[in-house]
């Protein structure tokens, strides 16, 4: 039975966790792919020769070569910069996007049959911008954001309650960034919600709301916490473990209920843009959009988010003018 093969395009800080996790867990054969010459080449030799300490039989390859990754059943991109210290993920719009189409246009090219999983931001604007380019089927581009932004909230739940985060599940949805939607009256320990131990915890409800609305926020920034504490450079090891799980799914067609920013339409209110809700992630990629009713809070902070992410959409022309009519169809 032949392996299953991944290929990274991007081989950075993110690209090489993504590498090793893919490695250990022998998920498949792995390519990385990066514009660096040496870069790719020398991680994937490293890596490889680790095989025989953390026990794995995959064949591993660093390459310049677009060419290399033909055959591919998955594709994870984090090619382009990560921000610094003060920048928002938006400032990445610009730089980014003309990464972005590069990177779609050989994906097109080279792997038309592969699923996509971006990481790359500012995520929610660089999915949709894969998916126009490369043309493919919604259900095969999805973004890596909801999954990494939801097991953060579990942290600090986590964290505050003295709880294994094992055993925490909460969901954060909507665009990755300020914006981000994180469902309080869902977030639960085995099924006793969070708040119901927030106020038994400090006996008054007002205190109660006052430490979540703390750790909604933390969530929200905390992309921004990891980045000012590194100076350089954006978290690695979270996004590129919350991506390979989604992997993970669709090559063992596992039905994962993840949050995946998944192009809607109709759902939850929303035509034809890209966003983060809860899917099943299977063989299929994305092979349903699980609904449910929003309150009135939050349905107003998922509109919102859903706001600014079609302003960032809305600016792609601009910076992108020779792909204007595919980018308004
Ligand atoms: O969860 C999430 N979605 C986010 C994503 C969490 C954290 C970081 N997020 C974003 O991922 C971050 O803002 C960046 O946009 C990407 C990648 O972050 P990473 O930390 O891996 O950045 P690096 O270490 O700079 O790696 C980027 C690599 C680097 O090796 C470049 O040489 C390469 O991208 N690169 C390219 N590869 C292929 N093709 C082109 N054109 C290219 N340009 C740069």
């Amino acid at each position: 039975m032949k392996r299953a093969k991944i290929s990274l395009i991007g081989g950075g800080q993110i690209g090489g966790v993504l590498a090793q996790l893919c490695a250990q867990r022998e998920l498949g054969d792995v390519v990385m792919f990066d514009i660096v010459e040496g870069l790719p080449q020398g991680k994937m030799l490293d890596l490889a020769e680790v095989a025989r300490i953390d026990q794995f039989d995959v064949d591993l390859k660093g390459t310049n070569s677009y060419t290399d990754i033909a055959g591919s059943d998955i594709i994870i991109v984090t090619a382009g910069l990560p921000r610094k210290p003060g920048m928002s993920r938006d400032d990445l719009l610009g730089i980014n996007s003309k990464i972005m189409k590069q990177v779609a246009e050989g994906i097109k090219e080279h792997a038309p049959e592969a699923f996509v999983i971006i990481i790359s931001n500012p995520l929610d604007a660089m999915v949709t911008l894969c998916q126009k380019v490369t043309g493919f089927p919604a259900e095969r581009v999805i973004g890596q954001a909801g999954v990494l932004d939801s097991n953060r909230f579990c942290s600090f739940i986590a964290w505050e309650l003295g709880v294994s985060v094992r055993d925490v599940n909460a969901m954060v949805l909507g665009g990755h960034g300020d914006t981000m939607v994180p469902i309080v009256r869902y977030a639960n320990v085995n099924g006793i919600p969070v708040m119901e131990q927030l106020i038994r915890k400090y006996g008054d409800k007002a205190k109660a709301e006052e430490v979540m609305a703390a750790m909604v926020e933390r969530t929200k920034m905390a992309g921004g916490e990891v980045v000012k504490l590194l100076g350089n450079g954006s978290a690695f090891y979270s996004p590129a473990s919350s991506a390979v799980a989604m992997a993970e799914a669709i090559l063992r067609d596992q039905k994962r209920v993840l949050p995946v920013c998944a192009l809607l339409k109709g759902e939850f209110g929303v035509e034809n843009y890209y966003i983060g809700v809860p899917c099943v992630l299977g063989a299929g990629g994305v092979e349903n959009i699980i609904e449910f009713e929003l309150n009135e809070e939050e349905q107003a902070m998922f509109d919102n988010s859903v706001n600014a992410v079609k302003k960032l959409i809305d600016e792609l022309p601009t910076i992108l003018p020779e792909m204007a009519d595919i980018l308004k169809g």
